[in-house]
């Protein structure tokens, strides 16, 4: 029986993708489990009794169940590669920041405003912009003078913040105003084990 952890997940989600990324940057053995949410089935059983919730991503390793991107590095990163979650106090809250950073102001900025463009989502395009506005002048300015967002080395933090930050152009939120930032990704797509998210048609990347 194979002992890979199982991801399930929908390709073009941001949340999603940032856990199989880590897990390829880690050399996690894992396998991608298609939920199809065209058609719902993360709302029906049996994906329900995995995350009641009705939201992928979710992990099942061996018997563990576990939902929420950030809640799975967290874990994935104590268990399999704790390099990536400082234990220093100062280091892990700062770690845990971004975490809320990535749920918070990234999700209800970039994030929304590409479920706007790809998803066609009835939300408020300038509210997503100016929300993603403020997140991004806010990283831009905690990335001055740093390689990575917390101490030396890449954390689990910088993967949160991976995925909706590269995909913000297909929101229309664009990234020429932060080379600090476009630095960071590009740091992050150096390493090995790198998988990307496939890009859509959508917004300034069209
Ligand atoms: N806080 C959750 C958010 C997950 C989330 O929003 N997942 C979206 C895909 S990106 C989803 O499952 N959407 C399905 C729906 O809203 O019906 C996490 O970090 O995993």
């Amino acid at each position: 029986m194979s002992n890979a952890i199982k991801i399930h997940r929908f390709p073009l989600s941001g949340h999603c993708h940032r856990v199989e990324l880590f897990s390829s940057l880690t050399g996690i053995n894992y396998e991608l489990v298609e939920v199809d949410l065209a058609n719902g089935e993360h709302k029906r059983d049996p994906f329900l009794k995995l995350n009641p919730v009705g939201l992928v991503p979710v992990i099942e390793d061996g018997s563990t169940v576990l939902s929420d991107s950030n809640a799975i590095l967290v874990y994935l990163a104590r268990k399999y590669a704790p390099d990536w979650l400082p234990t220093d106090p100062y280091l892990e809250a700062e770690v845990h920041r971004f975490l809320a950073f990535a749920a918070g102001e990234l999700a209800s900025g970039p994030g929304a405003a590409r479920l706007i463009t790809v998803f066609g989502r009835p939300l408020d395009p300038e509210r997503a912009k100016s929300v993603a506005k403020v997140a991004f002048d806010n990283l831009e300015a905690h990335l001055d003078g740093r390689e990575w967002l917390v101490g030396d080395r890449p954390t689990i933090a910088d993967i949160a913040i991976y995925s909706y930050t590269a995909h913000a152009p297909e929101g229309n939120v664009s990234l020429e105003p932060y080379p600090r930032i476009r630095g960071l990704l590009k740091r992050i797509e150096d390493l090995p084990g790198f998988v990307a998210m496939p890009a859509t048609k959508a917004g300034l990347a069209a």
